[in-house]
């Protein structure tokens, strides 16, 4: 049986092939990826994320359990499928400017896609031009952003303000997330929907559509 409290403890740890080693072990035993990710991964980078903020832990550390995580969630990625049969829509994502942090992005990215969404994923750092541009481009249903810093999450009002300006907010949803994002900042600045999982950004990406 793979050990989940080694992969929780490689990925506090920082620890890539040992985080590998455990995930391809659990794949192969038929474990569930959402189990694996929500039940070993995410604890271990909340813990090493109160361990920074304690000042027991530091960048550096928070890069290893970093580039662990992301090791590991390339072996699961394939698997996160939902119903797939048809394209739901489109959705444009990314991670506003000034922020770094994309692990969360990219775990909603995958689980949008593995679940029928069309996914741009636009990478991190995103000006507000550039969502807008995505947007246009694409003519995507779904704007999704996310931001991890208190920081950055003033941003996002920032790229539906220039979605207004560019005459796009009545053509494309916007829904935001990330850790320091709750309901109600996003009703305060004009989102269309908001989730703080993964999972939950499937239902509500779907609510939104009207293809729940
Ligand atoms: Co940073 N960091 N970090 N960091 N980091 C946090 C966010 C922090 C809370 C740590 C702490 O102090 N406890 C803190 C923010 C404090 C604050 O603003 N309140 C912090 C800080 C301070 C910083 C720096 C400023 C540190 C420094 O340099 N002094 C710096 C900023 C850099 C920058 O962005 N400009 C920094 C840097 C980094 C690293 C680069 C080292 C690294 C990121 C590597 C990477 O992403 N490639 C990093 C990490 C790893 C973290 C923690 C430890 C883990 C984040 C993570 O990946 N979590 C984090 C502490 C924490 O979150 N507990 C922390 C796992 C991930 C699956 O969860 O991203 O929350 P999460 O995503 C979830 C949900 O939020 C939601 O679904 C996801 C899956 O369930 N979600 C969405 C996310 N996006 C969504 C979008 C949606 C919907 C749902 O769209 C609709």
């Amino acid at each position: 049986m793979a050990d989940m409290e080694k992969l929780y403890e490689a990925v506090l740890g920082g620890k890539l092939e040992p985080a590998v080693e455990v995930t391809r072990e659990a794949i192969a035993e038929g474990a569930d990826p959402k189990e694996i990710i929500n039940g070993s991964m995410i604890p271990a980078m909340e813990e090493i994320g109160k361990r920074f903020q304690e000042g027991k832990a530091f960048v550096p550390q928070l890069l290893l359990s970093a580039r662990a995580m992301k090791g590991a969630l390339e072996l699961l990625k394939p698997l996160l499928k939902g119903d797939a049969s048809a394209s739901v829509g489109k959705v444009v994502i990314g991670t506003v400017k000034g922020d770094l942090h994309d692990i969360g992005k990219n775990l909603v990215a995958s689980m949008l896609e593995g679940c029928g969404f069309e996914v741009i994923n636009i990478g991190i750092d995103v000006p507000a031009e550039k969502f807008v541009a995505a947007v246009q481009e694409s003519g995507a249903d779904i704007l999704c952003m996310s931001a991890l810093l208190t920081t950055t999450m003033t941003y996002m009002k920032t790229v539906i303000e220039a979605l207004e300006a560019a005459g796009l907010r009545d053509k494309v949803k916007v829904m935001v997330g990330g850790a320091p994002i709750n309901r109600h900042y996003a009703e305060q600045i004009g989102a269309d929907g908001y989730s703080d999982n993964a999972n939950s950004a499937v239902l509500k990406a779907k609510e939104l559509l009207g293809v729940a």
